[in-house]
Order: C-alpha cells, then structure tokens, then sequence
C-alpha cells in the first residue's frame, strides 16, 4: 500500500518538468523558398504553430554545413550554417523569434564523429605526423595482415549502417574508426584539444543565444581500449554475418562521466540561465541514468534511452522486426519510472527522426487512427519526466508506403538493402519488411494542409510527402476540438498547469493485464488515474479495479465520481472505471485522500 508522499519527501521538480520538448527536423519541416528542401526561414515562419501547442523548448536536428551523407549528422563546420538551410542571420532571427514566444532553442551537438570533409580531418588524413592525426581513431592493420586485405581492419565490429567500422586510409595505409558511415570518422576524445576545441564551440553557440544541447549518441565518446590502447574484437551478431558486436567497447566507456562533467565545467558553469541538456544514449541502462542525470551529481538534465524503441526488434536487429508486446512496455517504462522516482530525470518519447510513426507502429493508423494516435500520446505525456514531440506527432502522422527500394533515401535502409540483396535476399521482400521499422517513415515532409506537398513546399520535395497529406494535416485539425492536434495541446497544458503531473510520483496499476494501461500519478494534494485501452477491442476494467484496491488500498468506486479531466472519446462521455471502449483514454482527478 502505497502512501500519500508527505509533502517534505516530494522530490523537487526541475524547470523542464512543466513543459515539452518540440522536435523539429529541418529538412523535412517547412521549405520557405521552393527549393524542395526545408530551412530555417520555414521553421521561423511556422514558430506560431509550436506556440499554439504550448511547447516551451525547440530542438532542431542539425542545421550545420554538412555533405549531406546522413542528413546532417556529419558536420563539415560547427560554426556555420549548410546553405540548404539558410544563413547563421537566419539561425539568429530564429533564435530571437522563438525566444519573444517564450520557446527555447535547444542544438543538436553531433561530436562523436564529425564529417571526413570537416577540415580536422582532412588535416589529419594529411600524414601520420599531422598535428591533427590523433584528433580521430586510427589504428594500423590488424597484426599479420597487409592494409587492404580482407580481415585486415583493426576489429571486427560492424558499423550501425552496415559492414565494417574501420575504413582504410591509402595514403597513409591505416584504418580510421567509424561507427556509424565511413563519411563521419569518430573523433579521438581521449585527446585533451579534441575536447576543448568541442567546448569552445559550445560556448560559441550558447554566447549566439541557444539555450542548450540534445547530444549525439554521446556515450560513444568513451571507448573501452586495452592497456596497450587497441580495441578488441566484439562478439558475433546472432545473425551471423561477417562482422561483430563492438558495442561493449564503445558504449557508456569508462571516462564518459568524467569526459560529460568537464563539458559542464568548460561550458555551463557560471553562465547565467536556465539550459537544457539531454544525451542520446543508446543501450544506457537504468542505473547509469541515474547517476548521469541526479540532479546533484549528475552531469546532464536527462539521457533518450532505447529501450522501449527496441522492443520490437527482433534478434537480428530492427531488420528483423518481432510483434509489440504492451506487457514488456510496463516492465520497461515501470523499470524507468521507478528507477528514476528519487534520483534522476526520464525523457519521454516514442517518435523522432529514427523512430517510425508510434500511430503506425503500436497504434492502429487505420480504423482508430485518431483514438489511437490520442491514447499513446496520453499514455506517454503523463508519466514523470519531460515529453518530445516530433514533428507530425501532434497530428497523427503515419508511416509511409513502400513498394519499391527507391522509396527508401536514409542511408541506413539503402546500405542495408545493398548488403542484404548482395547476400541474396529477395528484393521485394525486402523492400516490404523493411518499411515498418525505416527511419524514412519519420522524415516525410511535413503536412501542413491539404494542398500540393502538404504545404511543405512549392518545389519538388526532396523526400516524398505522404499522400494521406490531402485528409491528415494541420490546418484540417487546428479548429477541430476532437483532434488529435487538439489532444495534443491538451496534454501540454495539463502538465504546465496541473502540478502532479509534473511532480507526482508514479505507480503502475495492473501491470499483468496485457491490454490497459493504468497508472497513478499523485502528490499530496492530489491524485490522477490514468486509464488506456491499448487495443481495438473494449476493455472491462475489473482488473484495474482490482489493482487499484491491491497497489492503492483503496476502492476503485471512489474514483466514480472524480472529475474527467482529460478523454478521446468525446460523444458518449464515461466516467470512473466504466469499461475502456477501443482505444480509450481516460484521466481522472481528484483531491489526494489522507
Ligand atoms: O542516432 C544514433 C542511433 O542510435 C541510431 O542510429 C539508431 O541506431 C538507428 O537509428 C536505429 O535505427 C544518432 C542520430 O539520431 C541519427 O540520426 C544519426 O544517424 C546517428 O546518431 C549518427 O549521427
């Protein structure tokens, strides 16, 4: 039996408790000159939109001078904005217009690699005695082979886009580390210049006005190497294949802390304002979030974990795709909730630039796409911790169609598909089971309203628009109280408004039962019951009744007359624990009993 918390024990809440994280990707958010092509100018001319929501925070993915090889997150110049995407005059007037609407502008820091074209690299291609040589991972053959020679790269890990993480360098005849394309080498952290240079362009950022970071798979910039410095070789992948696991080697590496408190030192310390900083951070584990995000001790406000994206991988990855389970969703978020109740700070997200649709993914974009869409942003929005909406999000966006491998334009899917078809895969069978997990399903242009590219642009998009732009669009749902853009502003406002949610703590309600989601969130003065009906089909809810008289020791028809606070299905209203009807949201208050 759980007790109403006392008011001393409530954990304090920081600023970014009350509010929500908009995720913008500008190639894909608004073409402001018919170039086909996102920009900055798009993105100011639509800050209206986010005001509307009621975000306070916009995190832009990267905007920086980039080829272009993973959409931006191989940076040629920290320092200067790509042409596609405007001018550094552009990035201060957005900055200025989304600080007069109370909206903060948070950067996308991509410093675990930079881009083979940034010039820290070209100098250090330049010879083994470049002052910059040891800005980046370089390693010579593997002992006993010659550079070139198949197996000859200095470990067997396989990159996150496909084959080998070392690319071989013929001029100097040594391999360069890579984890993600060969076009975006690792950088060398434990090199002293590496990371000043990388503070000092913080701070060159934070001093044009931006008030705070989403890092890059930042707990990659640890590697684990031997005493004699190299690196060994990972395990094989349990799909066989050439390559192996190098994760244990670069993930959550033993300076990570040290490397994340320095940068809070060099960058933050002294500096006047509220800022937000939150790490990417694939394979974290609770524990490790905990002690990286204490607000005491921690090192950044809070980490997106992946634990939850990856439950419908299948053991060969997000390649192999296995069916959802809601039960492993409450174990996994129960996990972090109450990992997190005393120490730390979650994220909350289903959606973002890597992500499919969720209303595609775990929802129904069919028959209850609009139910749907508004009971799993319900379902996250409330538990404790800041939400991320990406772009789309708000108004049920859902995955794309997929009939031919030209559909597909993120390098991930296309290198995945040239190994797999050179491995002998069918084709169109590939094409079919690569579509529900792509991340291309999250970088469709925008849908702003009915008309051609869904208003995303007057010029050919350089991604496609999906089609359903013509029903599924802002301007089609901004006036309409039902909507899921309705929904979504809703939920924004009750956790700027309504303090437990906010600062509640959690309790899952009925974690057994395979098709509701029930959680309480209370505070000493008052009490929410969230109710969610994950499935198509009515949900009777003796269970949760059940489990509110065992986890709360109390009786589920004191909740009959509690207020309704928030709800999706809006003709015939129900209250309490009446039965959930297909895709059902339902959040009650109350005072908190004594
Ligand atoms: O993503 C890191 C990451 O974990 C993803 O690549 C993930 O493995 C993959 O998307 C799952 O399908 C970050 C950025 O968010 C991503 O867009 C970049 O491609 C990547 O780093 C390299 O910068």
């Amino acid at each position: 039996m759980s007790t109403p918390p006392s008011p001393s024990s409530e954990p304090q809440t920081p600023w970014f408790a009350s509010t929500v994280v908009y995720q913008v990707y500008p190639r894909s958010f608004a073409d402001s000159d018919g170039d086909g092509v996102g920009d900055l100018p798009g993105i100011t001319s639509r800050l209206d939109h986010l005001a509307d929501l009621g975000v306070g925070v916009v995190w832009l993915s990267p905007v920086y001078a980039s080829p272009q090889d993973d959409n931006g997150y191989d940076i040629s110049d920290y320092r200067a904005v790509d042409p596609s995407f405007g001018t550094l005059a552009d990035m201060d007037a957005l900055i200025a217009a989304a600080h007069e609407r109370g909206i903060k502008v948070v950067m996308d820091l991509v410093v675990n690699h930079t881009s083979d074209e940034h010039p820290w690299f070209v100098e250090s291609t330049a010879s083994k005695d470049s002052p910059k040589r040891d800005w980046y991972v370089w390693r010579p053959p593997r002992e006993g082979f010659s550079a070139g020679d198949p197996g000859a790269e200095p470990t067997n890990w396989r990159s996150a886009f496909s084959g080998s993480t070392w690319q071989l360098d013929e001029r100097t005849g040594e391999y360069y580390l890579h984890l993600f394309s060969r076009k975006q080498p690792d950088l060398n952290w434990e090199n002293p210049e590496v990371r000043a240079a990388v503070a000092d362009m913080m701070r060159w950022w934070l001093d044009r006005g931006v008030d705070g970071f989403r890092m890059d798979v930042i707990n990659f910039i640890s590697k684990r190497y031997d005493a004699d410095g190299s690196l060994p070789d990972g395990a094989p992948w349990p799909d066989g294949g050439l390559w192996g696991d190098g994760g244990p080697f670069f993930m959550t590496g033993p300076r990570l802390h040290e490397y994340l408190a320095e940068l809070r030192r060099e960058v933050f310390a002294g500096r006047e304002g509220q800022f937000l900083t939150v790490g990417e951070m694939p394979g974290i584990t609770v524990e490790a979030a905990v002690e990286l995000t204490d607000a005491g001790t921690g090192v950044l406000d809070m980490v997106f974990q992946f634990e939850h994206v990856n439950l419908d991988h299948g053991p060969g990855g997000k390649w192999d795709p296995q069916p959802f389970s809601l039960l492993d969703l409450k174990a996994s978020f129960g996990r972090w909730q109450a990992g997190m109740a005393e120490r730390g700070w979650n994220s909350l997200y289903w959606d973002n630039h890597d992500q499919p649709r969720i209303v595609s993914r775990w929802g129904d974009d069919g028959r209850w796409w609009r139910e749907s869409a508004t009971a799993l942003a319900t379902l996250l929005h409330l538990h404790r911790g800041t939400p991320y909406v990406y772009q789309g999000e708000e108004i049920g966006m859902t995955n794309l169609p997929f009939a031919a491998p030209e559909d597909y334009s993120d390098i991930e899917a296309v290198n995945h598909y040239r190994q797999a078809v050179a491995a002998g895969a069918d084709p169109q069978a590939l094409v079919a089971s690569m579509a529900r997990l792509t991340r291309d399903n999250a970088r469709s242009g925008m849908q702003w309203d009915g008309g051609p590219n869904g208003g995303f642009t007057t010029g050919e998009p350089w991604y496609r628009v999906n089609p359903n732009a013509s029903w599924l669009n802002v301007e089609a749902q901004r006036d309409d109280p039902a909507s899921v853009l309705s929904h979504h502003k809703a939920l924004i406002a009750l956790r700027r408004d309504e303090p437990c949610v906010a600062a509640g703590d959690f309790t899952m309600l009925a974690a057994t039962h395979p098709h509701v989601y029930a959680y309480r969130r209370a505070t000493a003065a008052t009490e929410l019951l969230v109710l969610v009906a994950v499935s198509g089909e009515e949900q009777p809810l003796a269970a949760v009744a059940a489990a509110v008289a065992a986890d709360l020791g109390d009786d589920a028809a004191a909740w009959d007359g509690a207020e309704l606070v928030l709800g999706n299905w809006h003709d015939e209203v129900r209250s309490g624990l009446a039965p959930l009807r297909p895709w059902e949201a339902r959040v009650l208050r109350r005072p908190a009993t004594a």
